[in-house]
């Protein structure tokens, strides 16, 4: 783990990175209740906002979109990625890029990827990883882990209450301490101390919330807030913005959160 600080993608020790990469992760689906949002440019143009501090994108899109924003919008690509159209046997995603050209050749700031611990794929996975870990160290960017536990691992033990509960997710997160990652990206567990239970495990390093499916600015904002107070440094969010016909004013609100400190009831 590394201090991160001094990043793009941080700003005063915290983070909102805008997640879109739901086109491969559940496919236009996510777009539906939001068509414009089908439109990479549409949600470059939302990441201009101030509170946001990287858009986090697939390869084409970044390759794509990216250069016409790279004045205003700070690039996390994401390494690996899965689509809802397989059936697999277990949680596996394959890497389609490497730090090398998400770097050289799409002026990366930031590398992302997905850690399914629990699956019978983990040990592919933590291979793939050292090799983007260290690579990425070369090129002095920070490596953010999407630590998503799930598969046979934790739906065949009864011991654990799914991938939200928050032994399951805090052991998640503290792999990614173990390997490396400078910063995680965590299932809400639900509740303040489920937060502080990923904290006490994680030493220095970051952690952000993962901003889930779509619910009230209000609901939102409680989730984020608890977040912070608890101890994390953000949050990776896509449907809850994306998904908004103005997500402007939710932005507004979740930077004054999580960059200010300010209390939900101050900013509704
Ligand atoms: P959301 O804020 O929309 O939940 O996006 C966060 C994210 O991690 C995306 O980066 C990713 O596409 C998606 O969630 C994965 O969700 P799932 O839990 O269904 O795998």
């Amino acid at each position: 783990m590394k201090d991160i600080d001094d990043s793009p993608i941080v700003r005063n020790g915290n983070s909102i990175i805008l997640a879109y990469d739901h086109g491969t992760e559940h496919g236009p689906v996510d777009f539906e209740p939001n068509p414009a949002s089908a439109d990479p440019e549409h949600v470059f143009e939302v990441a201009r906002h101030d509170a946001v501090t990287c858009i986090a994108v697939q390869k084409g899109i970044a390759e794509g979109y990216h250069q016409e924003y790279s004045d205003d919008v700070n690039l996390l690509v994401k390494l690996n990625g899965n689509s809802n159209l397989r059936d697999p046997e277990d949680y596996y995603s394959p890497k389609q890029c490497t730090v090398k050209y998400a770097v050289e050749e799409l002026d990366a700031d930031a590398i992302g990827y997905t850690m399914y611990a629990g699956s019978d794929y983990e040990d592919q996975m933590w291979k793939e990883f050292r090799e983007v870990q260290e690579e990425a160290r070369k090129y002095d960017v920070p490596v953010v882990m999407w630590a998503y536990p799930r598969g046979h691992g934790i739906e065949g033990n009864s011991e654990y209450g799914g991938d939200k509960d928050s032994d399951v997710v805090s052991y998640a997160a503290r792999l990614g301490l173990e390997l490396g990652a400078d910063m995680v990206k965590c299932k809400y567990p639900g509740t303040e101390d489920g937060w502080k239970q990923i904290e006490e495990n994680v030493g220095k390093m970051k952690t952000v919330m993962s901003g889930g499916s779509k619910r009230s600015d209000r609901d939102f904002l409680e989730d984020v807030s608890t977040t912070i107070n608890a101890g994390g440094n953000g949050l990776a969010v896509g449907r809850n913005i994306f998904q908004r016909e103005n997500p402007e004013g939710l932005l507004d609100k979740l930077e004054k959160v999580v960059f200010n400190a300010k209390d939900v009831d101050e900013v509704m």
